[in-house]
């Protein structure tokens, strides 16, 4: 039977996974986990310990080794990067994208390129944190003479010596050009990005090169989410997904992206999938609300698990206070729970008093930001949808997963949770020529909608979300 490995790097935990294959279809099996999350360093910001990462990767392909796998994938969060000096070591630290740095930086590349054009070209939705920004922030002279690994581009180099850059990971850069997928060489001729900073860039599915005991390393979907798409069981067109973890990305798979003043206005993003697709979608904030809050509530003492949390959640008030979950104040690190007493002051609604009550107010206000980003999606690209698939952590939350129903008026099929990882394996089983077909997964649950969606509208028309 043949087996691959899986390193499948998120924002709070890292996983190296085997992925049998047998008779088409791909069985899972956790090899390692080890948490991830970023580290302040005093006085240098916010950073990954990639060192301690590639640690315990090392580990867990040592554990796979028995499996004599095929080959290994990595995929990891989008965006940032480390510098390769000249002698092929890292210069620096691999920063977070949460940290404030960028601030300031959209307004500099304005002097030399505007929204519109920037758009027209990439079709990125604006992040304070797309890798241009992060590049922007550098002091200049830190960029002459390196070459910029993307994170799963950095670990397959370590593995193998080999530099590229895979191009679902590279279309989050905003520096890939939307409709050639080539580098844009006009926006290198616009900043101050030395284009020697970019390698040449890879397919998913090509060989990097040897890794450890001559295992191949492969090139997958490096970009978590196009990993975590290319998984969605969906069959037909008319499907909405939302790929639910830390981030919720929310939208649609199209053929080509779609580039209007509209879709701009939206912040829909176009990042490039696998087999020339395109995710025509929009970031939400995403779990991340839920867990940066546990992780103070429990600083400041409380003794309650997640799920007890959740289960209290449900006896608090419907709708009683909703936010934007992507107003700026949410991305850095810092106390959720405080944050998101100011905004409800802020927009003149009762305060959550209690962890249930804040947690109430997060799920709900999650669940109308993902029924207002799959409305315009269909809207900007005239898709109607019937069904949406909810994928990655979040489809074991299933108070999340039935609001989400509610709120878009759609059934919403829940799983696979591992989502990534199983899109990660699918595209080197096939480029290995064992598998033709995207991965099935049965899902976990279904949830239907329950009574209509006006309720869910009139929240979302309370902060602003369309
Ligand atoms: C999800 C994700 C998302 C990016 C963000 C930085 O893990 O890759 O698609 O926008 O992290």
């Amino acid at each position: 039977m043949p087996a691959f490995v899986a390193v499948d790097l998120g924002a709070t935990s890292g996983r190296v996974m085997l992925g049998d294959v047998r008779g088409g279809e791909i069985t899972l099996t956790e090899v390692r986990r080890f948490p991830t999350g970023p580290r302040e360093r005093p006085g240098g910001g916010l950073r990954w310990d990639v060192d301690e990462m590639y640690g315990e990767i090392l580990a867990g392909l040592r554990d796979t080794a028995d499996a004599h796998p095929v080959s290994i994938g990595i995929d990891s969060w989008a965006v940032d990067y480390g510098l390769i000096g000249p002698d092929g070591t890292l210069d620096g630290d691999v920063r977070c994208y949460r940290d404030p740095r960028t601030a300031g930086m959209a307004q500099r590349l304005r002097e030399s390129v505007d929204d519109a054009t920037l758009y027209r070209i990439t079709g990125l939705q604006y992040l304070p944190f797309n890798t241009i920004y992060q590049l922007l922030a550098e002091p200049p002279d830190r960029l002459v003479d390196k070459t910029m690994l993307l994170l799963p581009d950095l670990i397959g180099y370590w593995l193998t010596g080999e530099q590229g850059a895979e191009v679902t990971n590279a279309s989050t850069t905003a520096l890939l050009d939307a409709t050639t997928r080539q580098w844009s060489a006009e926006l290198l001729e616009r900043t101050p990005i030395p284009g020697t900073l970019l390698p040449p860039l890879r397919l998913p599915g090509t060989r990097i090169g040897e890794g450890p005991g001559g295992t191949p390393v492969v090139a997958v979907a490096s970009h978590d989410t196009a990993s975590a798409v290319a998984a969605v069981p969906a069959s037909g067109e008319r499907f909405g997904y939302i790929s639910c973890g830390t981030w919720s990305l929310v939208g649609l798979e199209l053929p080509s992206p779609v580039l209007t003043e509209a879709a701009r206005e939206a912040n829909f993003t176009n990042e490039a999938g696998i087999d020339g697709t395109v995710r025509f979608l929009r970031n939400t904030m995403g779990l991340w609300l839920l867990s940066e809050s546990m992780r103070v509530w429990r600083e400041q003492g409380l003794d309650m698990r997640l799920s007890d949390v959740l289960a209290q959640a449900m006896a608090e008030p419907a709708f009683r206070s909703i936010v934007d979950p992507d107003s700026p104040e949410f991305l850095p690190p810092g106390d959720m729970p405080a944050r998101i007493a100011a905004a409800c002051a802020g927009s003149g609604q009762p305060v959550p008093q209690s962890p249930p009550a804040v947690a109430r107010t997060i799920l709900e206000s999650l669940a109308v930001a993902h029924a207002a980003s799959l409305r315009t999606a269909s809207r900007l690209s005239g898709r109607e949808l019937e069904v949406v698939h909810l994928v990655g952590g979040g489809a074991l939350n299933e108070p999340l997963c039935q609001f989400t129903a509610d709120a878009c008026g759609l059934p919403v099929l829940a799983g696979p949770v591992e989502a990534s990882a199983l899109g990660n394996v699918f595209v080197q089983a096939r480029a290995a020529g064992v598998v033709a077909d995207a991965p099935v997964a049965a899902p976990l649950a279904r949830y239907e909608p329950r009574g209509g969606t006006a309720a869910w509208e009139s929240a979302a028309r309370r902060v602003g979300l369309r």
